[in-house]
């Protein structure tokens, strides 16, 4: 039997790094990688074939659906929130647009292939919004249905794209005589910030978690621009693209969700800069709150329920707070910044 053929779009980013190299030692897929950047010889090296080009140029999908038969699709292109937020167009743009036009390919590959197309996409705890920080107190382990009412572009724009993928799966065309044969399989995660010992995200707002790790590593000085008792969720990478193979290996019929909360830990940036400290002595970091991002994070939830991640597809990250950075964040970012 042929292997199976994946979309990665985003291939370039965090996500996509960790998820191509994760897929290419399993061997057992061809991955198709598009970004707007070309990807470093390393990580083309492990792909089947990568194209650079946009998720905004419906042409070019037709010619990549036309030339490949996808049997899943990893969407992860996005622009983040702090982006989005200074360049709301594009965030729109690329977020919004770029999913349907995706979404519309994966219809148009079940269709002509007679099979349903798993479409995977990362959605974000920016889909919640918290009206003050008594509410994000009071609200703990934030469930699904609750606190929707993001206030940057890109947890609205998430927060649609969850909506709309879950149309394509279950109404898309709702009132053609004929039914289509395949269609869009469409599953989400709503990830917390997360952490990456061999990249660094761009962009975002829960960034300064990562930015504090990187500049420690390198023993530089880091303005963080959150209060010290600021908490959010956040993952360890690996754990990331351990939660997207899981749901989408997942039995359909084993799926009560189309969109699922995954947490892992959830320090404050104070325990955060006091656990880095404990590796690397040197550690200088000053609090210096930009209010605006501040006013972002303070609307996330401090703590996400994922009961039924755990429930329905087993899952349970690998990596708590102390095991995170003492087993996999601190070895690689000595290794990864050792002069
Ligand atoms: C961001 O900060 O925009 C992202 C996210 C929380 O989805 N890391």
């Amino acid at each position: 039997m042929a292997a199976q053929t994946i979309l990665i779009t985003g291939a370039n980013g965090e996500i996509g790094h960790g998820l191509i190299e994760h897929l290419a030692q399993r061997g057992s897929v061809r991955v198709v990688a598009l970004d707007v950047r070309p990807l470093d010889a390393a990580l083309q090296a492990r792909c089947y074939r990568t194209v650079v080009g946009d998720i905004l140029d419906p042409a070019l999908l037709e010619r990549l659906s036309a030339e490949h038969e996808f049997s899943m699709i990893f969407h992860l292109a996005a622009v983040l929130s702090t982006k989005a937020e200074r360049q709301p167009g594009l965030g729109h743009r690329v977020n919004v647009d770029g999913t349907l036009n995706l979404l519309e390919m994966a219809a148009e590959e079940a269709r002509r292939n007679g099979r349903d197309v798993i479409f995977l996409f990362p959605s974000s705890i920016a889909v919640y919004g918290l009206p003050d920080l008594e509410h994000k107190r009071a609200a703990g382990r934030v469930r699904e249905a609750e606190w929707c009412e993001p206030r940057t572009m890109y947890g609205v724009n998430k927060l649609y794209c969850e909506q709309l993928g879950r149309y394509y799966a279950h109404y898309y065309r709702q009132l053609d005589q004929q039914t289509t044969a395949g269609r869009v399989d469409f599953r989400a995660l709503r990830f917390p910030g997360l952490i990456s010992a061999a990249t660094l995200p761009t962009g975002g707002t829960s960034d300064f978690a990562p930015e504090m790790l990187h500049q420690a590593a390198q023993g530089l000085r880091y303005h963080c621009f959150v209060r010290r008792d600021t908490r959010i969720p956040f993952m360890a990478m690996p754990d990331a693209i351990t939660a997207l193979l899981r749901l989408a290996e997942a039995p359909r019929e084993r799926l009560s969700h189309s969109v699922y909360n995954v947490g892992a830990f959830n320090p404050s940036a104070e325990e955060l800069e006091i656990l880095i400290r404990a590796a690397f002595p040197d550690t200088q970091v000053d609090f210096l709150p930009d209010l605006r991002r501040q006013a972002i994070v303070d609307s996330w939830p401090a703590d996400v329920d994922d009961s039924a991640a755990r429930t329905d597809w087993g899952w349970a990250p690998r990596f708590a707070l102390q095991n995170a950075f003492a087993d996999y964040l601190f070895p690689a970012v000595i290794e990864r910044y050792r002069p």
